[in-house]
């Protein structure tokens, strides 16, 4: 047995799973997952001496590598002066600063914790905002979870949501509504029946937990009008897209302006950051300024606001980074296109910039009904097999691939090489 297998059966004693979150435990690919013992640039080390090639990059926040000289230098000097004061510190009031300089809806912005910190105050303060209580999500898209968001599909417009998750109360979750993604029409019916009732549409602008899917042309336009027509707040958790699609993320990739957005994981370059923003009008509602009761003992860390704040300088210095990443990230999923192709196996290739999935089906995927006509057999096969080889990929259909400005070309061409075998090997 490997040093990371006895420490997983050690870590199983002490920790639900031997997880810290539920995704690390390797299940739905019917493996176990080696510890991480080191990371630098696009590159992991494990317990056992194996190097990987990573493409989950910490789920998103690593744009620019591990171990990055500048955000490693911020850190350190801001730790030499002290972890943590409960007070405030010049830092949060320069990073408030620089995220609403660089997202085109952001007036006014609060630091917290995690992506479910941020979502969950942010459909807060718009519940604050309008007095209304319902909100709508979008089946397969995941906003952290906070009990109002785990949410099952509903079977339908109109459905309430049923708790996707034990110790959930029917009762925290009849305010959520759901509708599926790209489905436009089901989200006027919603409203058609109960837009004076409802407080907000949160959505990922490219969901990135069923999987990658993209947004339909006209969709997020056609929320952006629902939301204006019934004075509902529409709310973009960019978690995943934030600082990744473009320096303002998918709501400057898309040209749709969202009326609060979520933000976590590149803002905290790899540190426990959250945050959530918008129009000063709905921020104004918080505490301490406004009734929304919303705070957190480590909210705005000077250490990890040093982290986040070097890490999103330079993504704004050097807005030739994006077309750099992009660029070179379709061109590597259009490859991974060709080889999926060409080995006559079953797949859709969802991408766009340095984010993609490959789903195991032959029908287009636009939705979660459609992500769950995937083989997840035949996914955790290639995951396997990929893995194994050194090619670090999600262990799950529904999770995304990650690209950096630290992957090279020779690292992009030794995975392609790796799928293309992997592929026509039949794994
Ligand atoms: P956290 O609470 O995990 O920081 O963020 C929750 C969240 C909110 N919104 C979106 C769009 C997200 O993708 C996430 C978290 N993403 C997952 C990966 N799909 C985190 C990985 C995990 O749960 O371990």
């Amino acid at each position: 047995m490997g040093k990371s297998q006895e420490i997983f059966r050690e870590g199983e004693k002490y920790i639900p799973g031997g997880v810290n979150s539920p995704v690390r435990a390797f299940q739905s690919i019917g493996s176990t997952p080696p510890f991480i013992k080191k990371g630098d640039k696009a590159v992991l080390w494990d317990e056992d001496g194996n190097s990987y090639i990573d493409f989950v990059c910490s789920w998103g926040p690593m744009i620019l590598g591990h171990n990055h000289p500048k955000v490693y230098e911020s850190v350190v000097n801001a730790a030499k002066n002290g972890l943590s004061f409960g007070a405030s510190t010049e830092v949060e009031v320069e990073m408030a600063k620089l995220i609403v300089s660089m997202v085109p809806s952001v007036e006014m912005v609060r630091m917290v914790n995690s992506g479910t910190e941020a979502v969950m105050s942010a459909i807060r303060a718009a519940r604050g905002y309008t007095k209304r209580d319902k909100i709508i999500k979008f089946d397969g898209c995941y906003h952290g979870h906070s009990d109002g968001l785990l949410v099952a599909a509903g079977s339908g417009v109109m459905t309430a949501g049923v708790p996707d998750s034990a110790g959930v109360p029917g009762s925290v979750t009849r305010d959520t509504l759901t509708a599926p993604y790209n489905h436009l029409e089901e989200v006027k019916d919603h409203m058609k029946r109960r837009g004076e009732e409802i407080a907000a549409v949160v959505v990922e602008p490219v969901a990135g937990n069923m999987g990658v899917v993209l947004p339909k042309p006209g969709f997020l336009e056609g929320l952006r009008k629902l939301c204006d027509a019934y004075d509902a707040v529409l709310i973009f958790d960019e978690v995943i897209t934030g600082f990744r699609l473009a320096p303002g993320g998918a709501q400057e990739y898309f040209h749709v302006l969202p009326d609060l957005t979520t933000m976590g994981k590149i803002i905290g370059a790899g540190m426990p950051v959250g945050a959530y923003g918008g129009k000063r009008e709905i921020m104004e509602m918080v505490a301490p300024l406004g009734p929304v009761y919303q705070a957190g003992t480590l909210s705005g860390n000077p250490v990890a606001m040093a982290a986040g704040f070097a890490q999103l300088c330079i993504l704004k210095e050097h807005p030739e980074y994006y077309q750099k990443l992009n660029e070179t990230s379709d061109a590597f999923f259009q490859e991974i296109e060709k080889i999926t192709a060409q080995s006559g196996k079953v797949c859709q290739v969802n991408h766009i910039g340095s984010l993609g999935s490959i789903f195991f089906t032959g029908e287009e995927v636009f939705d979660y009904a459609r992500a769950k006509t995937a083989d997840t057999q035949a996914f955790a096969r290639y995951a396997r097999y990929m893995i194994s080889h050194g090619i670090y990929v999600a262990p799950s259909q529904f999770e995304a691939m990650f690209l950096s400005l630290a992957h090279t070309k020779e690292q992009l061409d030794r995975t392609l090489c790796l799928a293309r075998e992997g592929f026509s090997s039949g794994f």
